[in-house]
């Protein structure tokens, strides 16, 4: 490729970014997602910084308007009313300036916050918004703690299949089941105006996620309610190795910013996660994997979220290896990787969200890992795929596995971010 398209390319992912700007943060795309969203928000700081350090922290900065008091980051902000999307702030009636949801998503923030600190020009910048950031992003840690793990099992509780951000993934199909499809408020769904129903979660898993929102508004939203009266309670392996993730970023941070209790506080909790999320190894499937705490058993059913303790650093070196090779035999059955779940499992479905597609996000985290795992070559393989699924296949909002093909809304923000970080 000559250097004039890939500064085209460069630039067309920048356009995208300031063209899903609404004044402080992105929306995930025009239309579909016309809000902030919690994980997005993240990786599109990451991409911002790589050409406008003061947005990238105006990213991070206009999220946190989102968070309550507790420290609790919910997964949607509502700055600005739309009809566009269900469920809208009525739905979850919370009472919030600005309006936001009530639950939560994958804690990818201080692992951004970190990397803009690291990597940024204007030092004085970054130092008088992270003096501002670490408290938040402390208190955030301690809320995933009290809230979502308070008999301290190292491992953090999801509610909802959106807290994961991986909202159909075949991983919940069995804890889902429990969920009765019977709702309070009226179904409007937004979503399938806007994109193709068959790539969309079907109208019987909105029911029950709409069942669940209803169960927790009727807790009030009050932690020790919702987590006693949820019928559905996984411990996702892509959020806790998220989070573990974020942990450590922000044990890093509090060496600049925190104080010694503080940093004693991160690595206890550190300690405590790495050695649960070991519980979760399956030599049999090859990968890490969820586990339903209602249930008290293994989801055993490979996703790419399995291969998230590698970005998390829980992973031992074998681990990481028969993880190399999982993914070499998932290789097999596609022509693309990393597919969101594994193409040998029956509920394998190429176009389904995260039944099969791949998502740059999550190829990304993986790589990532298998990086700092010392698997240079897979590493740049998976980097190297996602830059060419994305050049080939537009800023879309995920990918088909077996043919590469751009699927789902169209110029996604955390997409185009991830082309940015990929060619930076
Ligand atoms: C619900 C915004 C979000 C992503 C999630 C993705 C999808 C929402 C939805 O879109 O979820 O949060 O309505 O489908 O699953 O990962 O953050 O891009």
């Amino acid at each position: 490729m000559s250097d004039h398209s890939d500064q085209t390319r460069t630039e067309r992912a920048r356009a995208t970014l300031r063209a899903n700007d609404r004044g402080g943060y992105c929306v995930p795309t025009a239309r579909l997602y016309p809000f902030q969203w919690n994980w997005d928000s993240a990786f599109v700081a990451m991409g911002w910084a790589t050409f406008d350090e003061p947005r990238a922290w105006d990213e991070i900065l206009s999220l946190l308007r989102g968070q309550w008091d507790d420290g609790l980051i919910p997964h949607i902000v509502f700055h600005a009313p739309s009809d566009d999307y269900f469920p809208g702030p009525d739905v979850w009636q919370i009472h919030h300036t600005p309006p936001t949801s009530g639950i939560t998503q994958p804690p990818v923030l201080a692992t951004a916050a970190r990397q803009l600190l690291e990597r940024a020009k204007d030092h004085a910048l970054a130092e008088a918004r992270m003096a501002t950031l670490y408290p938040r992003l402390l208190l955030n840690h301690r809320w995933w703690q009290q809230a979502r793990d308070p008999a301290r099992t190292g491992l953090v509780a999801t509610l909802h299949p959106w807290e994961t951000g991986m909202d159909n993934s075949p991983a919940w199909d069995a804890a889902m089941a429990r969920v009765p499809t019977t709702t309070e408020t009226v179904i409007r769904r937004r979503d399938t105006a806007h994109v193709d129903p068959a790539m969309r979660p079907r109208a019987e898993d909105y029911q029950r996620f709409i069942h669940l929102v209803d169960v927790f508004r009727g807790a009030g939203w009050a932690p020790d309610r919702m987590l006693a009266a949820s019928p559905f309670k996984v411990a996702d392996i892509g959020t806790n190795a998220i989070l573990l993730r974020a942990e450590r970023d922000l044990l890093a941070l509090a060496e600049r910013f925190g104080s010694a209790a503080e940093r004693a506080e991160i690595a206890a909790r550190i300690a405590g996660m790495q050695a649960a999320i070991q519980r979760l190894w399956d030599p049999g499937l090859g990968l890490f994997t969820c586990l339903d705490l209602i249930g008290n058993a293994p989801v055993r059913v490979g996703t790419s979220a399995g291969f998230l303790p590698l970005y998390g650093r829980a992973a031992t070196a074998e681990q990481a290896a028969v993880m190399a090779g999982t993914m070499q035999a998932w290789a097999q059955r596609v022509a693309w990787l990393v597919p969101s779940t594994d193409p040998a499992h029956p509920s394998f479905e190429p176009l389904r969200y995260w039944r099969g597609p791949i998502w740059a996000v999550v190829n990304w985290m993986i790589a990532d890992g298998l990086a700092q795992a010392g698997n240079a070559g897979l590493a740049a393989h998976i980097r190297d795929t996602t830059r060419r699924l994305i050049e080939a296949g537009g800023l879309s909002e995920y990918f088909d596995p077996t043919d590469g093909r751009g699927v789902g809304g169209a110029d996604f923000s955390w997409t185009a971010a991830i082309y940015l970080l990929l060619t930076d």
